[in-house]
C-alpha cells in the first residue's frame, strides 16, 4: 500500500510502497478515506519534537483519520467490514491510571499513531491494535470527519473542562480560528451562554470567526488586543481564555486580559515557554491549566454532534502524492478549516 512517511527530519516525506500486516486477534486494519494534516505534524517532522517523541525512522505520519473497516483479526466483536468509523488516536495501554480513568490519549505509554513508533494514517489503510479505538461513524463521510478526531475533539475537551464556569455574562477569548478555532468557537456557543471574542490576525479569519459564530472578533494586527477586550467587556475582563496556539505572545496576552479568579486554558503547542506574572497571578487566583487531545468518549460525543449535522466542517482534500502541498499551505497559513489527505 502507499504511505507517506518521514525518513529524516526536516526532509519532505516520501511516498513509499509498504507492506500491510494481517490484522490478528483484536486489531483492525481501516482503509483511509481521510487524514487530516495538523500543526502537530510539521512540529514532529520539523524534529522539534525528538527528545520527547523519540521513534525510529522511517514512520508514517497522521493522527487524524477515519475511513472504513477493511479488515478483522478473529477477536473483534461489533464492528463489520465497510463500516465508517473514527479513529481515536489515544491509543493506550489499557492498564496504567490514565487509562483506566478513561483518559487514553494521557497514557503513560502512548502510542499514538504517527506520533510514536506506530504508523499514522497518511497511507491507503491505517493498522490499528485494537477495535476499542473506533468510533462508528455510520452515515459520515470519513474524509470529511477525519478532522474531528483530533481538530474536534481537542477544543471539545477544552471546552467541558471550564463550561461550568460560563453563563451570560461571562466572556471567552478564543486566540486562533485554524482548524481547531473553528470547532472551539462552535462548542463554546454550543456548551455554553458565553460571550465569544476572537482574537485573529486577518480580515478574511475575522470573517471566518463570525461565521463560525463568535460574537466579536479582534484583529491583532491593527487592533491592541488587551484595549479592545476592555472595551467589549465594560473593563469586565475575561472569564476564561481558550489558546489553542499557545505561543509565547498569545499566552501572554491570554493572561493580561484576563478577570479576577479568570482561567487559562493551553490547548495548542505552537510554544515552549510563556512569563507566568507571578504575583498578578496570586492576587487574583488565576487558573491555568492544559488540555491534551481528547479521551474515547468525548469522540464519541464529537462525532455525534456531527451525525446530529451541529457541526459546521470545513475541509480542503489533497490527494496522498500532494502531502507536500497540504503542509506547505498550512505552514503559510492558506488552509480555511482543516487539510485532509485523500489516498
Ligand atoms: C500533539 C502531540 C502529542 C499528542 C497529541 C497532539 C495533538 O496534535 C493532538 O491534538
Ligand atoms: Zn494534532
Ligand atoms: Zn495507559
Amino acid at each position: 500500500m502507499k504511505a507517506a512517511r518521514l525518513h529524516q527530519y526536516n526532509q519532505s516525506l516520501q511516498i513509499d510502497e509498504v507492506d500491510l500486516p494481517k490484522p490478528i486477534g483484536e486489531e483492525v486494519i481501516v482503509k483511509v478515506g481521510g487524514a487530516g494534516v495538523c500543526h502537530s505534524d510539521i512540529h514532529f517532522m520539523k524534529g522539534d519534537w525528538k527528545d520527547i517523541l523519540s521513534v525510529k525512522l522511517p514512520l508514517t505520519i497522521g493522527h487524524e483519520t477515519a475511513g472504513y473497516v477493511e479488515e478483522m483479526g478473529e477477536s473483534v466483536p461489533c464492528f463489520s467490514k465497510g463500516d465508517a468509523v473514527a479513529v481515536f488516536g489515544g491509543w493506550g495501554c489499557g492498564i496504567c491510571q490514565a487509562c483506566k480513568s478513561g483518559d487514553e490519549q494521557l497514557c503513560n505509554t502512548p502510542r499514538w499513531p504517527g506520533l510514536s513508533q506506530y504508523n499514522g494514517g497518511y497511507a491507503e489503510y491505517l493498522h490499528v491494535p485494537s477495535y476499542r479505538f473506533l468510533v462508528k461513524a455510520d452515515g459520515l463521510d470519513p474524509k470529511n470527519i477525519a478532522p474531528l478526531t483530533d481538530a474536534g475533539l481537542t477544543p471539545y475537551r477544552a471546552v467541558k473542562k471550564v463550561r461550568h464556569l460560563l453563563n451570560p455574562n461571562t466572556y471567552s477569548l478564543l486566540f486562533g480560528v485554524g482548524g481547531l478555532g473553528c470547532y472551539a468557537i462552535q462548542y463554546l456557543k454550543l456548551l455554553s451562554p458565553t460571550n465569544v471574542i476572537t482574537v485573529v490576525r486577518s480580515e478574511d479569519k475575522a470573517k471566518l470567526a463570525k461565521e463560525m459564530g463568535s460574537d466579536f472578533v479582534i484583529n491583532s494586527k491593527t487592533n491592541d488586543v488587551v484595549s479592545e477586550v476592555k472595551k467589549i467587556t465594560f473593563n469586565q475582563g475575561i472569564d476564561v481564555v481558550i489558546d489553542v496556539v499557545s505561543s509565547n505572545e498569545t499566552l501572554t496576552t491570554g493572561i493580561s486580559c484576563l478577570r479576577k479568579k479568570g482561567t487559562i486554558v493551553l490547548v495548542g503547542l505552537m510554544g515552549t515557554s510563556f512569563n507566568l506574572p507571578v504575583v498578578e497571578s496570586v492576587l487574583n487566583e488565576f487558573n491555568v491549566i492544559g488540555s491534551l487531545w481528547g479521551n474515547y468518549n468525548e469522540l464519541t460525543e464529537v462525532i455525534n454532534l456531527a451525525k446530529m449535522n451541529k457541526l459546521k466542517i470545513l475541509v480542503n482534500h489533497y490527494k496522498l502524492s500532494d502531502v507536500g502541498k497540504a503542509i506547505g499551505n498550512l505552514e503559510s497559513g492558506k488552509i480555511r478549516g482543516r487539510a485532509v489527505l485523500v489516498p
